[in-house]
């Protein structure tokens, strides 16, 4: 492992910027501080005017997922070489076994599809049916394997959707293992019938899509999910908020004192749902994706979310599509297949959006992009903090520079870029991974297979603390 000294820069935690040099060594942070020396033959990055901030951990992609009888086109090389080349270092995938599919079986197929990987990686693993097989699984995963999230899809009916038995007894068993329960809230029952009432008023094109999925749909999924943890005493992490009836949900239940997690992707913070109605079907087709992209207004709603501390984390739902993959869909929207990109470009539109629009600072910037989400799946400090010990994953990030995002300088495989045309102003010079540079000014040297799969450690008893809750607010028996 070579050692590396990034001089000059500004360090960003999400606590705090300070003027400091970074010296990294065998992949690990070494040294935070004015005035580092440079060992012999370290490489040296010159950081004046710019920050140094952990890399981006993005908690939600799908690289090489089977879905909707296809497979995305960004298997977990290519996606997480995008990665890399946006800042981001670290990503949280989705291990999803088919019903009645094994839990190990499914989690043995990914690990494999995985090794490929550019930059570092870990699963949440979906619960997609139950019985005690599942039950096993779920601590032999958390116990053996490091897993300690678990996905509940509430929606796509007749493929993962799990019904509240499941739910149930998953958020159960969560609370026991001390894993992190998450859903996809969207009411699938509800989905499934609006699909078919909309192609029934005669709309086949991409514009019923939203109409068949109104926020609604999210706000109530949301509520049960989180009412559910609620009576369970376990915390929960809702995925892709997309709406204000959903992050109302989470609000409330915060205000309650319930340990809820909102989730917001980039695409959900600027882009609404007239994309919908382009005359174009492949740009149409091209955001289809679940929950849908949202009138105008649910985004500022989004913002204020994360200004106020009640959504928490940032992601993208990476899982690519290309033009001749969302045809299938060509006469019937519900055979679009869901999914759009992200992983590249996330840093970038929230730092254009968030920092240059003064709604964020950058260490909440750094909160929101990496170190958040490695504090509520338990890998922090190791992820999403610049400091002595940490895993060297940085990003150096050029405040001044700018680019203009497009499908043809991508390095996702996708044909499609949800920020075409959108120029930021903020964006990665030099991206940093187990202290190499695998980015550097515009040129990217992922090397396929060089990314570890990650364990995170299920929570110790404070995660249980929710259980007090119920003991104390417990009614004291009646003596008759
Ligand atoms: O629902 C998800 O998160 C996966 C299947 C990606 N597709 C999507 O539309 N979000
Ligand atoms: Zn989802
Ligand atoms: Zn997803």
């Amino acid at each position: 492992m070579s050692n590396l000294l990034i001089r000059g820069g500004t360090v960003v935690n999400a606590d705090r910027s300070f003027r400091a040099d970074v010296l990294t060594q065998n992949g690990k942070i070494a040294a935070v501080g004015e005035s580092l020396q440079a060992p012999a033959g370290a490489t040296v990055v010159d950081a004046g005017g710019q920050y140094v901030m952990p890399g981006g951990i993005d908690p939600h992609t799908h690289m090489q997922l089977p879905f909707m009888g296809t497979v995305t086109m960004d298997d977990f090389f290519t996606g997480t070489a995008a990665g890399l080349a946006g800042g981001n270092t670290t990503i949280i995938d989705f291990v999803i076994p088919n019903p009645k599919q094994p839990l190990m079986e499914a989690y043995q197929t990914w690990r494999g599809w995985a090794e490929k990987a550019a930059g570092d990686y870990s699963f949440h693993v979906a619960v997609t049916w139950w019985d005690e097989s599942v039950h096993r699984d779920m601590g032999t995963l958390v116990h053996s394997e490091g897993v300690n999230s678990f996905k509940h899809f509430m929606a796509y009916k007749n493929a993962i959707m799990c019904d509240d038995e499941t739910l149930v007894n998953s958020f159960k068993r969560c609370l026991e293992l001390g894993a992190m329960p998450t859903v996809h809230a969207e009411n699938g029952e509800l989905v499934f019938l609006l699909q078919r009432e909309v192609a029934a008023m005669g709309i086949k094109g991409p514009e019923g899509h939203p109409l068949s999925r109104p926020p609604m749909v999210e706000g109530e999924a949301a509520n049960r999910a989180i009412a559910i943890a609620d009576v369970l005493n376990v915390p929960i992490y809702v995925v892709h908020v997309s709406c204000v009836e959903a992050a109302e949900s989470i609000a409330r239940a915060r205000a309650r004192g319930q340990r809820v997690y909102g989730e917001v992707l980039a695409g959900h913070l600027v882009i609404d749902d007239s994309v919908y109605r382009h005359p174009d079907f492949a740009t149409a087709a091209a955001h289809v994706m679940s929950p849908p992209f949202r009138p105008k207004g649910n985004q500022e709603f989004l913002w204020r979310g994360l200004q106020a501390g009640n959504l928490h984390t940032t992601a993208t739902d990476h899982c690519t599509f290309c033009a001749a993959q969302k045809a299938a869909g060509k006469d019937d929207f519900a055979k679009i297949p869901n999914g759009c990109g992200g992983v590249e470009e996330r840093l970038a539109v929230i730092w254009d959006e968030g920092v240059n629009t003064g709604r964020l600072t950058p260490s909440e910037f750094v909160a929101i992009t990496s170190a958040n989400t490695a504090k509520l799946f338990n890998i922090y400090p190791q992820k999403g903090s610049v400091s002595v010990g940490a895993d060297a994953d940085l990003v150096v990030w050029d405040p001044a520079g700018t680019k203009t995002l497009s499908a043809k300088t991508q390095h996702s495989k996708g044909d499609f870029n949800i920020f075409e045309g959108r120029t930021v102003r903020g964006i990665p010079s030099h991206t940093v991974s187990q202290g190499e540079p695998v980015f550097v000014q515009g040129d990217l040297r992922a090397v396929q297979g060089k990314g570890r799969y990650l364990k995170r450690p299920a929570f110790g008893p404070n995660f249980a603390a929710a259980k007090l809750r119920a003991e104390t607010l417990a009614p004291t028996a009646v003596k008759r």
